[in-house]
């Protein structure tokens, strides 16, 4: 029997950036912190590192993910995922098609992909996306050659394809901890589907005590489920 799928809490979801780092900060360090404010689920995003130094950022970064109980997802690199036995991979429109990065992870693997259309979202369901990153909600420095923006009510439209589907969303772009509860709140008020969480790059990444800025986020979250 295949095994069974993680249990996965998307409430907050940090998407790491190294290069977001206040200086002085270490990476490792931060992470740790960061979980210990309540990140929920954690995906390596590197821009910087060849392979090699990749791979082993990946590998001590779930050493302390799996400290915490928190899986770890890899930013596209289905090799790199494999290679250090990560718990599932992110995928964005233009890499590799859900069902090929399926067929390569082990069943259990979580598998998530950027959105930023309601037929994306569709595309993604069908395709056996376990979750949707949706967004981008507002404009962010964090990535290059953003998609447009589209807002709350661009988010409640993705967030429309997903009624009747097993499938659970995160927002993602420009969320802080002053406006997530907006995003939360806006997002779902377009058509009763509500987000699963919040994927934060900056707010948490760029600051200098990261504990502090998850609590922040993570209070929000679990004040607006708490509500709703
Ligand atoms: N995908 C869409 S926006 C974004 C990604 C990876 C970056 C979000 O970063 P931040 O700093 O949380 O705005
Ligand atoms: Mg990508």
């Amino acid at each position: 029997m295949a095994p069974s799928k993680p249990i996965v809490d998307y409430s907050l979801y940090l998407v790491t950036g190294r290069e977001l780092l206040p200086a002085g900060k270490d990476y490792y360090e931060s992470l740790e912190e960061s979980l210990q404010g309540g990140v929920s689920l954690v995906q390596i995003r590197e821009k910087i590192a060849e392979t090699g130094e990749f791979l082993e950022i990946a590998r001590r970064s779930k050493e302390i993910c799996h400290k915490y109980n928190v899986p770890i997802l890899i930013n596209d690199r289905i090799d790199i995922a494999l290679a250090m036995g990560a718990d599932g991979v992110h995928i964005g429109q233009t890499d590799m098609p859900i069902a090929v990065a399926r067929s390569l992870l082990p069943a259990n693997a979580i598998i998530g992909m950027t959105c930023n259309t309601p037929e994306h979202v569709r595309q993604a369901v069908k395709d056996g996306a376990d979750y949707v990153g949706v967004g981008p909600a507002w404009t962010t420095q964090t990535k290059k050659n953003l998609n447009a923006i589209v807002g709350v009510r661009g988010l409640g439209d993705m967030l429309r394809e997903l009624d009747g589907t097993e499938v659970k969303a995160v927002a993602i772009g420009g969320i802080k901890s002053t406006n997530a509860l907006h995003c939360l709140h806006g997002s779902v008020s377009v058509t009763g589907h509500a987000l699963d969480g919040l994927a934060i790059v900056s707010d948490i990444v760029g600051s200098p005590e990261p504990k502090l800025a998850a609590g922040k986020l993570a209070s929000v979250v679990r004040a607006f489920k708490a509500h709703s």
